[in-house]
């Protein structure tokens, strides 16, 4: 067999690297950069070259499983369609749609079935109980955005590539490698920064590598970062640094900003956050006079109690300093299959959950009140449950709790690649694809991205004979839910999906293929079936598209099969006013929903630990959420789920560099190996996410030789109450030798 070279988007985080895959036949020989990705350069990280070990790994699910006697066997694909219809319907039909629950992972985001066929699948249930890994993550952000912008999409990220002044917070993407800010090769765009005489200032509770590597590092107390960012706000009102520039006239709420701000001085919040008051106000004076300036937080500042105040505060500083929508400052991408959004505003809590009466959010619901709505007994109970793609029992907030719930369900599907504490639960697990056996293009982060470019790469080995592609999976689990029958044909329901998107587009005023004949467009339409199909379509009638002749040299699915390393489509350029998507058609500076919460931020300045530590979390660069655990080169060497804890206060307590500590919180309490570090605050206790690999029924070999514990059974499933956002940073433990 030849050997050959292809060229490929790594899926697996945000950072989008191109990757140079040497093989054989179907053996991958070697996975290293891409030098000629128009976006990554060459730059890769240690997961991206394991893609042929997932590809290879034996755990790795190949056919579906059906649960006989508390055991998963292998089954036929019509085995096991034909149980999930015979089991799914009756619950449907006693108690209506609603009682199926449908969970949404992460790595749905990252690949194109993920992206478009969940929703394919959700609209043929017809259920409104929808949660997703967004409300343990960066939901604050969709809502500070929607209220702000018009649109929860309209994120703005830092123009890394340009600024001559960074503030991060809560991000560490020397581990991470960037999250709603994608860029290949963070440390090299950041180093960057400061070659080009710039500075880059990092607040974390932790010195990171990201923290070690910047100009300035501001330890701060978890959960204080709105308070920090209000009391910045506070001074430039305080100090007349307020200069919106360009956008003055396209900005309504100042006065109530002001206001709103007004209590929130440096001297006020510096006890809570643990940042000194003249220490503030410098930074505040710094963004003011920067050349160029972009505040960017991320996780750390989410993830916690005041997670949307914090969210908003980002974005006020970004338009106070002038900052918005400017080269060097925080702008808004334009993705290549970016469709016009309507100007129609952003409204939440349209219904409630059913218990706590916790809002709704972009349709979903908070993924903490899970469990409880499948334990609390009543109508509307939430009896059956569907995970795609996610592992909520290690990633979501109180996870004894939910794994007890998942255990006492009628029923439950799972489509994913492995057997873990999640789909351990599950009746039927279907198998998804593994990520070289799947098309690429990236439909989430290319509209995050620092940079706009396209980059579109074909699956690069075929599936198995008889083995469906995931979006097969999605629709015929729709169609099995829908009464539509687990036999309808794929081919004909995939049309009508994708003859739907075309009607939309043709009906369109916005769009460029606008009053065009539907069945015209539907047969020049390039990709097949499924979701490439999709892709020429969006991407045809994208900012950069030929407009199905419309524009000469256009973009097309075509033309990004023709460019293996990407096409680059140029550093950002500002779009506002026109990209806002509020009523107003203005920036809302101070929407009602944010002001209301801000009596509750205030309170909690007064707050007291009474010689409580606050537990954090922290990511590694080997990791990605509870999974890659079970790829041996990735998990080998030193153990990585440990406690960090400050030299102070491991004397002060009695921990030894090598002991065990016990910690515990009002949700569960767990025994971890200590590591002693004078890189994180004291008072502060820092322990990983994705452990826990030891459960009952799980079946993946390398994960379980090494399974650490799992932070989320101390989470205790309180949130952030204007996002549903799961507080998973800044939580109340006690910490005693083990
Ligand atoms: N304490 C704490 N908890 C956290 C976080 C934290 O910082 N601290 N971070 C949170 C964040 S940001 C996130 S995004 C969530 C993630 O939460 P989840 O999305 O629930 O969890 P993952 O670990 O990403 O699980 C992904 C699952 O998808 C499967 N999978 C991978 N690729 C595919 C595929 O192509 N198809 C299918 N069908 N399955 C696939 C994997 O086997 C795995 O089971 O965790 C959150 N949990
Ligand atoms: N290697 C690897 N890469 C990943 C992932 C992974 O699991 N592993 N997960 C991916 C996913 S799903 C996501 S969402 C992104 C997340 O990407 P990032 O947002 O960069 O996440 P982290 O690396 O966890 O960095 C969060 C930082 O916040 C700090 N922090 C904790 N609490 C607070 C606080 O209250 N205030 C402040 N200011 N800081 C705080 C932590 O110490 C940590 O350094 O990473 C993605 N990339
Ligand atoms: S940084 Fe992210 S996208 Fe790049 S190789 Fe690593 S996992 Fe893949
Ligand atoms: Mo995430």
């Amino acid at each position: 067999m030849t050997v050959s070279i292809d060229y490929r988007t790594c899926p697996l985080c945000e950072a989008t690297c191109g990757l140079e895959v040497t093989h054989e036949g179907e053996k991958v020989l070697r996975i290293r950069g891409d030098r000629d990705d128009v976006f990554s350069r060459g730059y890769i990280c240690p997961k991206g070259s394991t893609l042929g070990k997932l590809d290879e790994d034996p755990d790795r699910l190949r056919t579906p499983l059906i649960k006989r006697d508390g055991a998963h066997v292998p089954a036929s694909w019509e085995d096991a369609f034909e149980l999930i219809e015979s089991r799914l319907g009756p619950v449907i039909a006693e108690h209506g749609p609603n009682a199926v629950a449908v969970y949404l992972g992460n790595p749905n985001v990252h690949s194109m079935s993920g992206t478009l066929y969940p929703r394919v699948l959700l609209k043929m249930l017809g259920t409104k109980s929808i949660f997703t890994a967004a409300t343990v993550d960066q939901m604050p952000k969709h809502v500070s955005s929607g209220l702000m912008f018009g649109h929860p999409d309209l994120i703005p990220v830092p123009d890394i590539d340009r600024t001559s002044y960074l503030l991060m917070l809560g991000a560490n993407p020397y581990e991470s490698n960037g999250s709603l800010a994608t860029a290949p090769d963070w440390p090299g765009r950041l180093q960057a920064i400061r070659d080009r005489g710039g500075r880059v200032v990092v607040v974390d509770p932790r010195r990171t590598r990201t923290a070690a590597a910047a100009d300035e590092h501001v330890f701060i107390r978890p959960g204080a970062d709105a308070l920090f960012l209000f009391a910045v706000v506070n001074v430039l009102f305080a100090e007349k640094l307020v200069g919106p520039g360009r956008l003055s006239d396209h900005i309504d709420g100042l006065d109530a900003l002001a206001t709103a701000v007004d209590s929130f001085t440096p001297d006020l919040v510096a006890a809570a956050t643990g940042v000194g008051a003249e220490r503030t106000r410098e930074i505040a004076r710094a963004l003011a006079r920067a050349e160029s300036a972009a505040v960017y937080g991320r996780i750390g500042t989410h993830t916690a109690e005041f997670g949307t105040m914090a969210s908003w505060m980002v974005d006020v500083l970004n338009v106070l300093t002038g900052n918005l929508d400017r080269p060097g400052g925080a702008m808004f991408p334009e993705a290549a299959h970016e469709q016009t959004r309507e100007r129609r505003g952003f409204r939440l809590g349209r219904w409630q959950t059913r218990v706590s009466g916790i809002a709704e959010v972009r349709g979903e619901l908070p993924v903490s009140a899970l469990a409880e709505e499948m334990l609390e007994p009543g109508d509307g109970r939430i009896r059956a449950l569907i995970t795609i793609a996610g592992n909520p029992v290690l990633s979501t907030p109180a996870s004894d709790r939910l794994d007890t719930a998942l255990a006492g369900l009628d029923f439950m599907v799972s489509v994913d690649i492995y057997v873990n504490e999640t789909t351990r639960h599950a009746d039927v697990i279907l198998p998804g694809a593994s990520p070289l056996r799947r098309p690429h293009y990236d439909l989430a982060f290319n509209q995050l991205a620092v940079r706009n470019v396209a980059n579109y790469s074909p699956a690069l080995f075929p599936l198995p004979d008889g083995t469906p592609d995931e979006w097969q999976v999605l629709l015929r689990l729709g169609a099995t839910l829908s009464g539509q029958g687990r036999d309808a044909d794929l081919d004909t329901l995939d049309d009508g999906v994708f003859g739907m998107m075309v009607g939309s587009a043709t009906a369109n005023p916005a769009s460029p293929i606008h009053g065009r004949d539907p069945q015209e467009i539907f047969n020049a339409t390039n990709g097949g079936r499924g979701p490439e199909r999709m892709l020429d379509l969006l991407v045809r009638t994208g900012p950069y598209g030929d407009g199905y002749g419309a524009r000469t040299d256009g973009l097309s699915l075509q033309l990004l099969s023709e460019s293996p390393h990407g096409i680059d489509l140029g550093p950002l350029r500002p779009r506002l006013p026109d990209a806002l998507c509020t009523p107003s058609g203005m920036i809302e500076l101070a929407p009602d929903r944010l002001v209301a919460d801000v009596p509750r931020l205030l309170a909690s300045v007064e707050r007291v630990l009474n010689g409580r530590f606050l537990l954090i979390g922290r990511r590694h660069v080997r990791s990605n959420n509870s999974w890659m655990h079970n790829i041996d080169v990735l998990v080998k060497g030193k153990e990585r789920c440990t406690l960090q804890i400050s030299t102070v206060d491991a004397e002060r307590i009695g921990l030894e560099p090598d002991g065990r500590a016990k910690v515990s919180s009002e949700a569960g309490a767990l025994v971890v190996p200590v590591e002693i570090s004078d890189d994180i605050m004291p008072g502060v206790v820092s322990l990983p996410h994705g452990w826990g690999h030891d459960l009952d029924g799980s079946a993946m070999s390398v994960a379980s030789e090494r399974p650490g514990v799992n932070t989320n059974r101390l989470s205790t499933g309180a949130m952030d109450p204007v996002s549903g956002n799961a507080i998973l940073n800044g939580i109340a433990v006690d910490v005693v030798p083990a």
